[in-house]
């Protein structure tokens, strides 16, 4: 069986969550291992529904059947992707920030870190940065994880960065940022440690943030 014969990707596009299930467990059976699934269907399922989206060709409804489609499958891989029997990677503490309620991508990004052996607190949208000081200390984070989607919340993330300073717990924590309008730039700018533009990124960034930390 060649990778192309698998329809994950065009089963995410469609927002067709049986057919991609189906597939997932098939390609899972022939013996393709998780992580490649998640990189070469999931991840490209959802930049081609987002490009198309871009193009005028999707809207904002089929974004939300391609998700729904997308965490059909990766609920089936999370469970193989736990590393066995080895320590949490470490502790993740990740939110859409203040005012801004966009979640697929942090989900996304939030589900490959838990997949990959990271422990994630997940708290959702709309996130204060005192809510996310609270959560770093209260579950000793290692990393924290700010997601925006606007260009009106993307100025909030310095707003936690500096609170995290005054908080005395800069030191204690990464910050990682993402989302479709920040960059690398804004990162440096804004005195994050890193950014990434996709979740299997995010992933490879939060390993090596740790292991230099
Ligand atoms: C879906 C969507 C919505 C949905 C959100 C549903 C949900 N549950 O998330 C709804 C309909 C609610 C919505 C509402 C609005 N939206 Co909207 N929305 C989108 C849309 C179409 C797709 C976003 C998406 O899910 N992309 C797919 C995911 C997989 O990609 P992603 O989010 O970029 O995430 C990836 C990376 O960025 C990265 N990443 C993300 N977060 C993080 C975090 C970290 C730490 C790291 C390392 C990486 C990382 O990894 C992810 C996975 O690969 C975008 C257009 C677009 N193309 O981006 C507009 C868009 C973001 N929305 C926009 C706007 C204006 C709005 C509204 C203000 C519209 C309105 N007038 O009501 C409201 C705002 C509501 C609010 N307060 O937040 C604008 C923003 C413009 C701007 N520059 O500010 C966009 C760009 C559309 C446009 N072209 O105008 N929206």
């Amino acid at each position: 069986m060649k990778m192309a014969d698998y329809k994950i990707s065009e089963a995410i596009v469609k927002g067709n969550l049986e057919l991609c299930v189906a597939d997932t467990n098939r390609a899972l059976t022939a013996g393709v291992a998780p992580q490649e699934i998640i990189n070469n269907f999931l991840i490209k399922g959802m930049e081609d529904i987002g490009q198309a989206f871009q193009d005028g060709k999707a809207f904002v409804p089929n974004l939300l059947m391609s998700a729904r489609a997308m965490k059909g499958s990766l609920e089936i891989l999370k469970p193989l992707l736990k590393v066995d029997g080895k320590e949490q990677a470490g502790q993740i503490v990740i939110g859409t920030v203040k005012g801004d309620l966009h979640d697929i991508g942090k989900n996304l990004v939030a589900s490959m870190l838990e997949g990959c052996g990271f422990n994630v607190i997940n708290l959702g949208v709309d996130v204060s940065s005192e809510k996310f000081i609270n959560a770093v200390k209260e579950h000793n984070a290692n990393i924290i994880c700010l997601s925006a989607l606007l260009t009106t919340t993307m100025t909030y993330m310095e707003q936690v960065v500096k609170d995290l300073t005054d908080a005395g717990l800069r030191d204690k924590v990464k910050i990682m940022i993402g989302g479709a309008p920040v960059n690398k730039e804004f990162a440096d700018k804004i005195g994050a440690d890193g950014y990434s533009d996709n979740a299997n990124a995010a992933v490879l960034l939060a390993h090596a943030l740790l292991e230099t930390a």
